[in-house]
């Protein structure tokens, strides 16, 4: 049994002061407000609860940055893939590996325990799969074990290059799978994580460009409780593809055709008509927004005020972990609907905090997205939390949710982060940081 004494913290029903929270089998056992701390309690200024990051693609923290330079053309998402795709041709296990888990450390450094990793990297280049066919997955896997993070492991049903069963090019070679083909990856998925404490596998057809209305239902027809993840309407061609192929724009064909529920989480959903806003939002399902990677991407603007003032519930990803930072997304989502209205605290309840807002969307979106189950400082719940530097100047004046707006818009900084009782950063420092530091570099070497 581990104790933790914070001077404040946020439980479920709103700040706290002088709590203390026991902890055994990875889990809060109890919390007890405005009491005194115990000879041998652990005791930290500011927690909040930890974060789920509810899409990401690890591999790609390994060309974060390598695709800023302008080419011959002009930039966009498309021509960003083909360079993403010239990337994964020259990754192997090992180097996939140690790029996760690098990646899965910096994001628990930033206040995210667990990760939803959407992966559709199966197979070798020339796209024979590997001897076990979840090789790969192993390798996701291995790394959440390394770092510590949660798992939400998320197989990814790709089969076509395009609407209208359009066939695959060589370059997406390593993505492809049949039905057969996928649902024995599945199984190999759910031995993969068998040895990781409160992992959760999900199925995630990749999108309606590589997986056909009836591929989609059969994958989701594999995960019956979910949690089922697709990417859906993040780029404007896609939409207008997406129409001339089946006369129904993304959000609209997955809400008439498909069906969605809270099972579903719909990766971006940028492109929104009014209607289609509040179905999704009616829906039940999450909006899984990746701000800080369709920002770098140019995928569009999420209509984030008209979504959350229907009820909309929504979580956040690091995506292609071009940079990995919690407040980074959470602070993206209000900027941008700042920068569109020309106002300010757009998504705040009148009289409430802006952060406070977001926060309590993507820990309860995220812990839904990722089939968590129950979040917050809270008996019962996962003892996932995060605690701030009590130090640092951005938080001199803050009280109450202005510790959520210092640490989300003003820079205050994470001191430490246990996921399911383990302390894992201190200081903001993950603590196998020179270890996997190293171990990414030297994979990283041979594309120098
Ligand atoms: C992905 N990433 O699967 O990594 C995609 C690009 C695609 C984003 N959409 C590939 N951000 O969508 O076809
Ligand atoms: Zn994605």
């Amino acid at each position: 049994m581990t104790a933790l004494f914070f001077t404040r913290a946020l439980l479920p029903t709103g700040w706290a002061h002088d709590v203390r929270v026991t902890i055994a089998d990875g889990r809060i056992a109890a919390v007890t407000p405005g009491t005194q701390p115990e000879p041998g309690d652990d005791r930290h200024a500011i927690a909040f609860p930890g974060l789920a990051n509810l899409h990401s693609h690890a591999f790609q923290r390994g060309m974060a940055a390598l695709a800023e330079t302008a080419g011959p053309n002009d930039d966009d998402f498309w021509s960003w893939r083909e360079t993403m795709y010239r990337f994964v041709l020259t990754l192997d296990p090992d180097q996939i590996e140690a790029i996760a888990a690098y990646a899965f450390a910096e994001m628990l450094e930033s206040g995210f325990t667990t990760v939803g990793e959407f992966h559709y990297l199966h197979h070798q280049p020339d796209g024979a799969p590997y001897a076990n066919r979840a090789e790969l997955a192993e390798r996701i896997a291995a790394a959440a074990s390394a770092s510590g993070i949660g798992l939400t492991l998320l197989p990814v049903f790709y089969a076509h290059g395009n609407f209208g069963d359009a066939p695959p090019s060589p370059r997406q070679a390593r993505f492809l799978n049949d039905l057969d083909g996928f649902a024995a990856l599945l199984d190999g998925c759910r031995r993969a994580v068998s040895g990781l404490d409160t992992a959760v596998v999900g199925v995630a057809p990749h999108s309606l460009r590589a997986a056909a209305q009836a591929e989609v239902a059969a994958v989701a027809a594999l995960a019956p409780d979910g949690p089922i993840h697709i990417h859906a309407a993040e780029q404007v061609r896609e939409v207008a593809d997406c129409e001339a192929a089946t006369g129904l724009r993304p959000v609209e064909f997955l809400l008439d055709r498909i069906g969605i529920d809270a099972r579903w989480t719909l990766i971006h959903a940028t492109h929104l008509t009014a209607g289609e806003t509040r179905r999704l939002a009616a829906s039940g399902a999450v909006a899984g927004l990746c701000p800080v990677t369709e920002s770098n991407l140019g995928d569009g603007i999420f209509p984030a005020a008209d979504y959350l003032g229907a009820g909309g519930r929504f979580g956040i990803g690091t995506d292609s972990n071009i940079l990995i930072s919690a407040p980074d997304e959470l602070k993206a989502i209000e900027y941008i609907q700042r920068l569109k209205y020309r106002a300010r605290n757009v998504l705040a309840p009148k009289g409430g905090s802006t952060g406070r807002r977001l926060f309590d969307g993507a820990l309860a979106g995220g812990a839904q997205a990722l089939g968590l189950g129950a979040v917050g400082i809270a008996p019962g719940a996962r003892a996932d939390l995060v605690t701030l530097q009590a130090g640092h100047p951005s938080l001199a004046l803050a009280q109450g949710d202005g510790l959520l707006d210092a640490w989300i818009f003003a820079g205050a900084r994470i001191d430490r982060v246990w996921r399911a009782g383990r302390q894992l950063v201190a200081g903001g420092v993950h603590r196998d940081r020179p270890a996997l530091e190293a171990r990414y570099r030297k994979a990283l070497q041979p594309l120098a």
